[in-house]
């Protein structure tokens, strides 16, 4: 596949999205943006739902690739999941196959595995065919997400990698968040790298930086050339003195999806 150019960036409006517009401009990209709400300083943005299947088939309209970050990026109630995430992204693939896409890159979630126990010191990192188990309808939805991606490659041959981010900040905000924070330098680099990597098929990964204290294994986003060069360590020692060490005994503590696992769900009122 020749290098994509011009890409569509869904969720341009979004904590990453305004991350990646700042970054990824400098790998060669045009950014076509997509968002639900406008894009503060872009007035050539498309402000459209994902169930505008109209918008969609329009904005994916001669694009060599879309990035795809737009949806609900936290627990919410079940419909409310069930139309930005699952049918959001369903209406995105079928614009993008009708209109001849051949690469997705997915914000998938650590969320789609939050329910696997977190590794301890000495215990090996969670390899990228972990069982998935959501911790929530969110989680669940990136499962979805997944799925239909591995859908549209059998069928259809689009590719897709899908990015399971940990935590992407400008800075890691908690103890958890050092084993499984990218840094927004790191997460242009992996999305460049899943953009251009030749055979991707429907190719998941792990997304963080190459943290000294990682829970995960970073051999497959290595594979499509991803090279991090971040490490959340500088910020171990205050964030430990403010919160400090995680607690294994602590059920928030307890898995890779942290707090996910033990939050309740927000159920419709
Ligand atoms: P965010 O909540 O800041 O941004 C999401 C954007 O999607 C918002 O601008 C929102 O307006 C837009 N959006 C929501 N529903 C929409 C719809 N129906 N139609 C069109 N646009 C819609 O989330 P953030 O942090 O920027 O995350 C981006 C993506 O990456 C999300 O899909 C999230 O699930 C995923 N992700 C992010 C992580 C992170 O650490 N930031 C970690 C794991 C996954
Ligand atoms: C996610 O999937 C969320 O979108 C993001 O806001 C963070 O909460 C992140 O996971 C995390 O696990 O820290």
């Amino acid at each position: 596949m020749p290098a994509p150019r011009t890409v569509l960036l869904t969720g341009a409006a979004g904590g990453l999205g305004t991350l990646m517009r700042g970054l990824l401009p400098a790998y060669g990209y045009e950014l076509r943006l997509f968002d639900a709400v406008p894009v503060e300083g872009e007035p050539g943005a498309i402000t459209a739902d994902l169930g505008d299947r109209e918008a969609l088939r329009e904005a994916v309209r001669g694009v060599d690739a879309i990035i795809h970050l737009a949806g609900i990026s936290l627990e919410s109630s079940f419909d409310k999941i069930l139309r930005a995430n699952i049918e959001g992204t369903y209406n995105l693939y079928e614009a993008a196959r009708e209109e001849g896409v051949r690469r997705v890159v997915f914000a998938s979630s650590n969320h789609v595995v939050g329910h696997t126990p977190r590794p301890l010191p000495g215990d090996p990192l969670i390899p990228v065919d972990a069982p998935r188990r959501p911790d929530t309808f969110y989680g669940l939805s990136k499962s979805f997400g997944e799925d239909l991606a591995q859908l549209y490659w059998d069928r259809h041959g689009m590719e897709t990698v899908s990015v399971r981010i940990g935590s992407c900040f400008p800075e890691p905000t908690s103890v958890r968040m050092l084993s499984v924070w990218m840094s927004p330098r790191d997460g242009a680099r992996l999305f460049h790298a899943a953009l251009t990597a030749e055979g991707v098929r429907h190719t998941v990964v792990h997304g963080s930086s190459d943290n000294t204290r990682l829970w995960w294994d970073l051999t497959t986003a290595r594979s499509l050339g991803y090279e991090p060069k971040d490490d959340s360590e500088p910020y171990a020692a205050r964030l430990i003195a403010e919160q400090g060490e995680l607690d294994p005994d602590n059920p928030d503590h307890a898995h890779l999806g942290g707090h996910f696992c033990t939050d309740p769900p927000i159920w419709p009122r």
